[in-house]
């Protein structure tokens, strides 16, 4: 196997071949994070943390088949399923997302693709956020380049649609859609001059060249996501995938390195699955590159780690919160926040909440 040179690492790449992706995979441990920090460090503030929150706007009923989910209509799982969202109460929720110190507003509908009708008023939904000066993000499935024009115009800053796992795993997951389907919304959003948020899954029961193989192609897209969701499967029973063998947490890390080696601008997001990883386990992925997670105690239907205890870890680890821009946020000196910390109004104390920079 050729081993990339260490040396070359951390150059922007999109001809990486399976076998050097597969290099890096096998790289003793600690020399694969000792890359992976060191090419961390020349594209990013160390230390920073990106802090998106997610509101389901548009809950269960997904005509979808993806095994993974909780919201498709195939699999009983107990959900409740909830029509769009009102645009008034979606504000609220970005508001309070807000105070807590997200910096950006993610916002998730449970469709294939959206209808005009509910796209108008998902327009809105992002005009109101975006007034509230957060970054906008959405996720509605699949999309047209008139639709993702339709939603850059309203003030979309990200849309997340994730490639999941290896075109060869693929087939296995989902039956409804393809992966040419999902690279065909990323290239139309792409066009829209939105900024893209895409990564995929871990632990259905992949290989470990499907992993390579997903970061290898993400790698590979003509433009890297500025924003590469890792997440690990949140089991849910009552979904296909209910009862599959949890991955190796030290795979998983591998494979946060990774993407950060190949990808090494990108914000790389520690996703869902944070709850059930334990405080060391999180400390190595953002040691391996992480450099974002979801903030807020929900995902989309599913727990996240208390807000209380976030800021304890990021705390205890001297994480601070990230502004838009890669700097930090900015305070009135002395402000208290909403995070329970005293800021020196100089991006030096740790993560807190922002509502004057944000407005
Ligand atoms: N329906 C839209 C779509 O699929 O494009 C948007 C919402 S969908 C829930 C967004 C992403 O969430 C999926 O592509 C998948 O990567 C992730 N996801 C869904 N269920 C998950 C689970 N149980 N564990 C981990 N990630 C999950
Ligand atoms: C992403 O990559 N992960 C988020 C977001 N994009 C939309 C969703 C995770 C969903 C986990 C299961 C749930 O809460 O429903
Ligand atoms: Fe529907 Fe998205 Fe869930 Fe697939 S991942 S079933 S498209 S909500």
């Amino acid at each position: 196997m050729t081993t990339p040179i260490p040396s070359a690492l951390g150059a922007v790449r999109h001809d990486w071949t399976l076998t050097e992706v597969q290099a890096l995979f096998a790289l003793p441990l600690m020399d694969l994070l000792f890359h992976a920090q060191r090419v961390h460090r020349e594209h990013h503030e160390p230390n920073t943390l990106q802090m998106s929150t997610l509101l389901s706007i548009k809950t269960g009923a997904c005509p979808e088949d993806c095994a993974y989910c909780p919201q498709s209509v195939r699999y009983d799982t107990g959900l409740e399923h909830e029509a769009l969202m009102e645009v008034a109460a979606v504000r609220e929720s970005a508001l309070r997302a807000r105070e807590a110190g997200a910096t950006r507003f993610c916002m998730g509908a449970a469709y294939r693709s959206p209808k005009a009708r509910d796209l108008r008023v998902i327009a809105q939904m992002i005009r109101e956020v975006h007034a509230l000066g957060l970054e906008t993000c959405a996720t509605l499935g699949m999309l047209s380049p008139e639709q993702a024009r339709e939603l850059k115009e309203a003030g979309l800053d990200y849309y997340n649609h994730n490639l999941d796992t290896s075109p060869q795993f693929y087939p296995e997951i989902i039956s409804t859609r393809t992966y040419q389907d999902r690279l065909d919304t990323l290239r139309a959003v792409r066009a829209a001059d939105l900024k893209v948020c895409c990564g995929g899954i871990l632990g259905m029961g992949e290989s470990p060249a499907d992993r390579a193989e997903l970061l290898r192609i993400l790698a590979n897209l003509p433009e890297h996501p500025e924003s590469v969701p890792i997440n690990q499967l949140v089991q849910v029973p009552g979904t296909p995938l209910a009862g599959t063998a949890p991955l190796d947490p030290f795979e998983f890390v591998r494979a946060v390195a990774v993407a950060r080696l190949l990808m090494p601008r990108a914000h790389v997001r520690l996703s869902a699955g944070r709850r059930t990883m334990s405080d060391e386990m999180q400390a190595l992925c953002f040691m391996a590159g992480a450099n974002s997670v979801f903030y807020g105690e929900k995902l989309l239907t599913t727990g996240n780690p208390d807000v209380e205890r976030d800021r304890q870890l990021f705390e205890r680890l001297g994480l601070r919160a990230e502004a838009f821009d890669g700097r930090q946020h900015r305070q009135a000196p002395g402000h208290g926040n909403a995070l329970g910390h005293e800021s020196g109004g100089c991006g030096c104390a740790r993560v807190h909440a922002h509502a004057e920079t944000a407005s």
